[in-house]
């Protein structure tokens, strides 16, 4: 380990060198108690609110995007399960105050300098629901694949609202996969083939209300259909280590080139 490494390890902020290592191995990381209780009740009190201004939403519209009766999230204009039962908010920083504080928290962001170094800028965020009895599944896929234009430097921070269990559609993972680069996606809702992954590797990675899962921008996961009573939330947010333009558009946040610098790392000027 050269001393540019000793020196990191030794000013990590939030995450043990264990952690670290375990992240870089495997492609991702279980952080439990992140968020105490009464703070994910209040992102989920703020969440239920924003859904309940827009609770008779039959089609998708504004980032906000509905569980279909076909099961089919892609399709825009298909019958809704049920008006305001949503599938998506993307941008949920933007929309959801209490989901902004908790992703541009200092100790977020403590966490992710450990994993990502001292250049933190917003890439995008979103809340996932998965209902109860019927939440659709996420197939196989790497993030990386769906953000064509960007170099693959995103890390990912995923937070469960409720206890996601193998039951209600916890996310599985490849550990190791993003060692592996690109592998091809096919179909409308990018997706890699059962055929091209070691499925033995396969592993459920369950994470208690408050719970933190980060994960490597190649790293492959799904999520299973929800087939229990149990709901099913997270929300998420996706940080580049690069100056790259948010995909979630121009906002208040962002510079003109829709840049959101979070933190970065200050230059000290020496003058002579
Ligand atoms: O929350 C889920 O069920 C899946 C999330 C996911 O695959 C993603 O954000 O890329």
């Amino acid at each position: 380990m050269g001393s540019g490494m000793d020196d990191r390890l030794r000013h990590m902020k939030h995450l043990s060198p264990r952690q670290l290592e375990q992240f870089q191995r495997d492609g991702y990381l279980v952080v439990e108690d992140f968020l105490p209780p009464a703070e994910v009740q209040r992102v989920k009190v703020d969440i239920d609110r924003v859904c309940h201004e827009r609770r008779s939403m039959t089609r998708d519209a504004d980032g906000f995007n509905l569980e279909k009766a076909n099961d089919d999230s892609l399709d825009a204009n298909a019958e809704a399960k049920r008006a305001g039962m949503f599938r998506k908010i993307q941008g949920a920083v933007f929309c959801i105050p209490a989901v902004k504080e908790v992703f541009a928290s200092t100790k977020m962001l403590d966490c992710m300098e450990d994993i990502m170094g001292p250049n933190i800028y917003y890439h995008s965020s979103k809340v996932m629901f998965k209902p109860a009895n019927g939440g659709a599944a996420k197939p196989w896929h790497q993030d990386a694949a769906y953000w064509k234009n960007y170099e693959p430097s995103q890390v990912t921070v995923w937070i469960a609202m409720d206890d996601a269990t193998e039951a209600n559609g916890c996310v599985w993972a490849i550990p190791g996969s993003h060692k592996l680069g690109l592998i091809p996606h096919v179909a409308k809702e990018l997706q890699v083939e059962e055929s091209r992954i070691d499925m033995k590797k396969a592993t459920p990675v369950p994470v208690q209300p408050g719970g933190l899962l980060i994960f490597h921008s190649l790293v492959l996961h799904m999520s299973k259909k929800n087939t229990s009573d149990n709901n099913r939330c997270a929300i998420i947010c996706d940080y580049d280590c690069g100056p790259n333009p948010s995909i979630d558009g121009k906002n208040e946040e962002t510079n003109a080139d829709g840049i959101w610098p979070l933190r970065t790392a200050k230059v000290e000027t020496v003058i002579a």
